[in-house]
């Protein structure tokens, strides 16, 4: 039990070397217990999306950042991202105007914290459905940017960790490592 258990550790720590640490919300410091992770790389939103979800640190699923609380927002945007452009989970792309996260473990949800630049969310030039947070060195406030009216928006994003949400990757390893520890209790009895 132990051994596969360390196998499956040693894959994920493997799988996600190439990235840069993760910094967690400690709940002793009054957070929940989640890591966010600052991707400097400039990318389109919806890319950011598929990038954010192809993480996994710790064995926990990534997932674009979804914000619920002031104290959250100033860890994520301030702490992590040190004031730098991130693409978050939030979009209005299905109906303009109604914000609701698309990743994490609020998919689906209306945004029940929010913290609009002044005369943001303004759907500009042409329609923007995306959510970046340190708009204009704008610390900690939001923007709505990206497709269509600015298509070719590109910044970094921001990626947070938590346990809740199942990626196909990580459900392959975990079988791959209930297959090892199957093999060793037949071993074992046989
Ligand atoms: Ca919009
Ligand atoms: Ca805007």
């Amino acid at each position: 039990m132990r051994r596969s258990l360390s196998i499956l550790l040693a894959a994920s720590a493997l799988a996600t070397a190439a990235q840069a640490v993760p910094t967690q919300w400690t709940v002793a410091s009054g957070g929940n217990g989640h890591w966010y992770e600052f991707v400097p790389e400039p990318v389109l939103a919806e890319l950011a999306y598929s990038l954010a979800a192809s993480e996994s640190y710790l064995g926990l699923s990534g997932y674009l950042a979804t914000i619920t609380s002031a104290a959250e927002n100033q860890f994520a945007s301030v702490t992590v991202a040190q004031g730098q452009l991130a693409w978050l989970g939030a979009t209005d792309a299905g109906v303009e105007g109604q914000w609701v996260w698309r990743s994490g473990p609020e998919a689906g949800q209306a945004l029940t914290y929010s913290n609009w630049n002044a005369n943001e969310p303004n759907n500009c030039c042409g329609g923007e459905n995306y959510l970046q947070t340190n708009y204009a060195n704008q610390v900690g406030l939001w923007n709505d940017h990206g497709g269509p009216g600015n298509a070719l928006q590109r910044n970094g994003y921001l990626v947070e960790f938590s346990g809740v949400v199942p990626e196909p990757g990580r459900w392959a390893l975990m079988a791959a490592g209930l297959a090892l520890l199957a093999a060793a209790v037949r071993r074992r009895r046989g």
